[in-house]
């Protein structure tokens, strides 16, 4: 019993620490009294190529239909506009291009005042400021992460109109950026043009920009839920599920919450905002190859219903929910209180044509060959991933490392106050988006910063006990790579993540230095902090269809060569303290045009349109051994027919 209260307090405590963030950011979902409009397919669209860039707004563009202000083409939501046409301009574009769509809404959405209509971007890079029939709506800074605006008082103010949306969107990124760069002006009349400009990046991959998540508008009753935050915990077979739902646009609303299972079946209830729902045999959420029923989730229906002199308003809103737990020891992560090993890989958001927009026939491709592969986990390499990928996560028990965009940050004016600020926004609007996920079970706050500069130090201590603040049931990492002196955030974190790549940046083409200096890596990391290491990147470059035997850079045979001598450390070492490997990286991927990229980064054990290198069928072997060795097969898994 006494075990059991302190389980609640616990759970009482940390929930209370997650709420500190107050507005909601529930994914739009269709309700009995939800209705969503998808704005996705084409859009109206000007890039300004005025030599300030700034025309748009001297001439405020918003105002009128953008066809009025001068040349404009069709654009594709989501995607990114880089290479979706002919023109090189467009697809080094920096600077702000302008998005516009026409939209009429059902009658009853403006006529009901009972109604809120809300005008939902998945994201937009990277600074995005939005117009309603030419009335500024709301603004945006940052890729990767939803924002909305309420703009149903606006149509209402001419309801005879069709609803015109404009969206500006300047992709310029800068020190206090997340990810930073900057921009240099080439003033040289003997090398360069007039004006001439390029935006510097700290980053490997490409700058994709533009509209890379689907626009929506979608209703709530004027009351409403606005946000549900949950936690759980779970002890022999009885599941807590500890939740929070803040109510919006009324002082007093009931409430009625309900958890479903699969079947459809209540297992739990109550009328309170807030309290523990107890689940008997609960049916805990567990990774992929970790149990023969992975991925399973409850639904929390919540029912809402207010009244004031006028109207009486319901709202109901189902949030998915897995019942699991997330625990760190000097040498283990626990899922569920059982040891699990990171198998998995390193993504980008990245295709042909569409850049980073996102795209459901690839989503469902990389899931299909996420688990062909094994691979139990990945990590939102380096910003955070769409949301309908983080619910596939859920489903399917793909276990994720949630990071931010704070990649690049390699300049010391980066490590500044207004730097940092922006960086703790971004955590508490990463946090916000993606708490009530299973699937995610550590936030990464950064990717290999410099963090030996002084700055750094203070930066790190701030960001990571800020992040852990904000949820104190999640782990939180930065990714370092094997340079020790950046190691100054690695006294705050739970889990320390190394990147290295020997033989390749380092003593390129001496396969022979591998198991010497990865060894050496995993001992002084671990010698001097005492936590669980993951070897977060590791990898080759292999130009598919490149062979040669001894193996050469770029071969697909050295990349095999990389990838077995890793393994064999790998196979060493887990049995003391590292806790995972994430092959660098899933797929080929775009980047800037430079000296050491052939039309982008060639990393990848898929190419970029997913067919598998020779390095794929390697990592398949091993990742299902390891399943096998780690998980909780059933027999019938125990090994694909196809090997
Ligand atoms: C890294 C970076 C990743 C690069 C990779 C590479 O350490 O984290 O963004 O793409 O190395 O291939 O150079």
């Amino acid at each position: 019993f006494c075990h059991l209260m302190l389980r609640l307090l616990w759970l009482f405590a940390v929930l209370d620490a997650v709420l500190l963030l107050d507005t909601g950011m529930l994914f739009p979902r269709e309700s009995s009294s939800r209705e969503l409009k998808e704005l996705s397919g084409l859009w109206v669209f000007r890039a300004d190529k005025s030599p300030n860039r700034n025309q748009g707004f001297e001439r405020a563009w918003y105002k009128s239909r953008l066809a009025e202000t001068g040349p404009v083409i069709d654009m594709p939501v989501p995607a990114s506009y880089n290479d979706i046409t002919q023109d090189s301009t467009l697809r080094d574009f920096i600077g702000w291009v302008w998005y516009e769509r026409e939209v009429v809404v059902p009658a009853r959405w403006i006529t009901d005042e009972g109604t809120r209509v809300v005008l939902r971007v998945g994201s937009a890079h990277y600074n995005s400021v939005v117009w309603v029939n030419g009335e500024k709506v709301t603004e945006h800074a940052g890729g990767h992460l939803p924002f909305e605006a309420e703009i149903g008082s606006l149509m209402r103010k001419d309801p005879t109109r069709p609803c015109r949306i404009t969206i500006a969107v300047n992709n310029t990124l800068t020190l206090e950026t997340l990810p930073p760069g900057t921009i240099q002006h080439m003033n040289d009349p003997i090398k360069y043009p007039d004006g001439y400009f390029v935006q510097n990046i700290y980053f490997d991959f490409f700058n994709y920009a533009g509209i890379h998540r689907p626009v929506l508008l979608y209703t709530t009753p004027k009351v409403y839920v606005d946000d549900i935050t949950v936690v759980t915990d779970f002890l022999d077979n009885t599941g807590f599920v500890r939740y929070q739902v803040s109510v919006k646009g009324a002082a007093t609303a009931t409430l009625k919450v309900t958890l479903m299972d699969k079947d459809g079946h209540c297992v739990a209830s109550s009328n309170e905002a807030s309290g523990v729902l107890k689940v008997v045999d609960v049916k805990l959420w567990w990774p992929y190859l970790m149990h023969e029923n992975p991925g399973y989730l409850y639904s929390m229906e919540v029912h809402l219903m207010a009244a004031d002199e006028r109207s009486t308003y319901e709202d109901v809103y189902a949030l998915p929910v897995g019942i699991r737990t997330v625990k760190v020891t000097n040498t283990q992560f626990l899922i569920n209180n059982k040891p699990f090993y990171f198998h998995g890989v390193n993504k980008h958001e990245d295709s042909d044509i569409r850049g980073k927009g996102l795209d459901w026939p690839l989503i469902v491709k990389d899931f299909n060959l996420m688990k062909w592969l094994g691979a139990n986990s990945f990590r939102t390499s380096h910003y955070p991933y769409a949301e309908e990928i983080l619910q596939m996560c859920d489903r399917h028990g793909i276990v994720v490392i949630d990071e931010c965009p704070g990649v690049g940050i390699k300049d010391i004016r980066s490590f500044g106050n207004a730097s940092l600020a922006h960086h703790l926004d971004v955590m508490d609007e990463l946090v916000r988006r993606d708490k009530n996920h299973p699937s995610v079970v550590m936030w990464s706050v950064a990717n290999e910063p410099a963090a030996e500069m002084q700055p750094a130090a203070l930066y790190f201590k701030t960001l990571i006990t800020h992040t852990k603040a904000l949820d104190p049931t999640r782990p939180v990492t930065f990714i370092t790579d094997s340079n020790y002196a950046r190691d100054k955030g690695a006294p705050y974190v739970d889990v320390i993540c190394v990147n290295s790549y020997f033989s390749w940046y380092h003593d390129p083409g001496h396969l022979e230095v591998i198991p010497i200096q990865l060894n050496a890596q995993f001992e002084n990391w671990y010698g001097k902090y005492q936590k669980p290491i993951i070897q977060s990147e590791y990898g080759a470059d292999a130009v598919p269809g490149l062979h040669s035997d001894p193996p050469m850079m770029f071969t697909e045979e050295y990349q095999n060569a990389v990838l077995r001598s890793y393994h064999d450390i790998f196979d060493q070492k887990r049995k003391q303290y590292v806790i995972g490997e994430l092959i660098w990286n899933f797929a080929d991927f775009m980047t800037a045009q430079g000296i050491t990229r052939v039309v982008g980064n060639k990393k990848g054990i898929f190419t970029r349109q997913r067919q598998p290198k020779a390095g794929a069928f390697i990592l398949k072997e091993r990742y299902w051994r390891l399943a096998n060795e780690t998980g909780r097969l059933p027999p019938w898994t125990k090994y694909p027919c196809s090997l």
